[in-house]
C-alpha cells in the first residue's frame, strides 16, 4: 500500500462526484488516514456521510477565505495528529455570471472574489500548514487547460488557474528548501457539482470524446490514481509542475483524422 500511515487533509469534496472524492478514495484504499474540511453548514450535512464512509479520522470547518478558519484547521490537525503528509486543495469558485459571455465584463470584485478562492487560497493553505509537514509531504492541487489557452466562458476561472499554476511553481521552490513537493494535476472536463452549474456541459464533453487522443472523458477514479502517485513516494523527484489527466487533450494541434 502506497500510502500506508500516511496522513492526508483534503479540502474541496462537497459529494461523491467531487474530484476530491476520487482522490479521498485513491488514499484510503492505499492505506492513508483522511481528514476532510467543509466551508459552510449546508456543505457538512453531505459530508458527514462521505467522511463516515471514508473512515475519516476527523472533519473540519474551513472557508479558505478566513484566515481564522485556516488557522484553526491547521490547529485542529496540530493537535488530532501533529504532523501531515499530503494536502490536496480542489477548491474554486467564480461567481456564475462570470462563466459566460465576455471575459472582458469582469468586474473587480467578481476578479477578485474568483482569484481569493481558487488561486490565492492555496498560498494561504501552504503557508498555515507549513509547521506540520512531514519530512516528504506532498501539496497537490488541481488546476485546467483553460489556466493556458482560451476555452469559451471559462473566463476569470482561466485566469485564476494561470495564477495557480504560477504560484505551484514559487511554492515548490519555497517548500523545496524542507523536501516539501507541490504539483498541479491538470484534469480534463468531468461533471462535478461545480460543473453542473455551466450551461453547455455537455457539448464540452462531447467536444473531449471526438479530439482527444484517448477519445474519451477522464474520471475521478483516473485523477485520483494520479494524485495518489504524487502523494507517494513514487513521485520523489517531482515538483513545481504539472501532471494531465486529460485523455491527452493538451497535446493536441490541427488533427485531421478519424475524429
Ligand atoms: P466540486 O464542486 O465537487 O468541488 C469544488 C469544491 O470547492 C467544493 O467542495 C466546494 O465546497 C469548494 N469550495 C468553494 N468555495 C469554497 C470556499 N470558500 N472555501 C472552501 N471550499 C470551497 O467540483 P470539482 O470539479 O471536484 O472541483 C475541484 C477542483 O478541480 C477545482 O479546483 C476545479 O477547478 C478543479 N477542476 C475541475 C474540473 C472539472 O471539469 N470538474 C477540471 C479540472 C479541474
Ligand atoms: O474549474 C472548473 C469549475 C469551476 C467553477 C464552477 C462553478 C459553477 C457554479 C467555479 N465557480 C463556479 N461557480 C458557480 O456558481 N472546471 C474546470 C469545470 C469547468 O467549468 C467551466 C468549464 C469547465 C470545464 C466553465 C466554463 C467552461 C468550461
Amino acid at each position: 500500500m502506497l500510502l500506508q500511515g500516511k496522513k492526508a487533509v483534503i479540502f474541496g469534496l462537497a459529494n461523491n462526484r467531487s474530484i476530491a472524492y476520487g482522490i479521498a478514495r485513491a488514499f484510503k484504499d492505499n492505506g492513508a488516514e483522511i481528514a476532510l474540511t467543509w466551508p459552510s453548514e449546508a456543505i457538512k450535512k453531505r459530508v458527514d456521510p462521505l467522511a463516515e464512509e471514508l473512515g475519516a479520522a476527523f472533519t473540519m470547518p474551513c472557508d479558505v477565505t478566513s484566515d481564522a478558519e485556516i488557522a484553526s484547521a491547521a490547529q485542529t490537525v496540530k493537535e488530532q495528529w501533529g504532523t501531515v503528509d499530503i494536502l490536496v486543495h480542489a477548491v474554486a469558485f467564480a461567481n456564475r455570471e462570470d462563466l459566460q459571455g465576455r471575459y472582458i465584463d469582469t468586474s473587480r470584485d467578481g476578479f477578485a472574489l474568483a482569484l481569493n478562492i481558487s488561486a490565492y487560497s492555496l498560498v494561504a493553505l501552504a503557508k498555515a500548514f507549513e509547521p506540520l509537514y512531514s519530512p516528504e509531504a506532498s501539496v497537490i492541487t488541481l488546476t485546467y487547460y483553460g489556466g493556458e489557452k482560451v476555452i469559451t466562458n471559462y473566463n476569470v476561472m482561466g485566469v485564476a488557474k494561470a495564477a495557480l499554476e504560477a504560484s505551484v511553481r514559487y511554492l515548490a521552490y519555497d517548500l523545496g528548501q524542507k523536501g516539501v513537493r507541490i504539483n498541479a494535476i491538470s484534469a480534463g472536463p468531468i461533471k462535478t457539482l461545480a460543473a453542473s452549474g455551466i450551461g453547455g456541459f455537455g457539448k464540452i464533453l462531447s467536444h473531449i470524446e471526438k479530439h482527444s487522443p484517448l477519445r474519451r472523458n477522464v474520471t475521478i477514479e483516473n485523477v485520483g490514481d494520479t494524485a495518489l502517485y504524487l502523494a507517494s513516494h513514487l513521485a520523489a523527484g517531482q515538483t513545481g509542475g504539472i501532471l494531465y489527466v486529460d485523455s491527452g487533450y493538451n497535446t493536441s494541434g490541427t488533427q485531421l483524422g478519424d475524429a
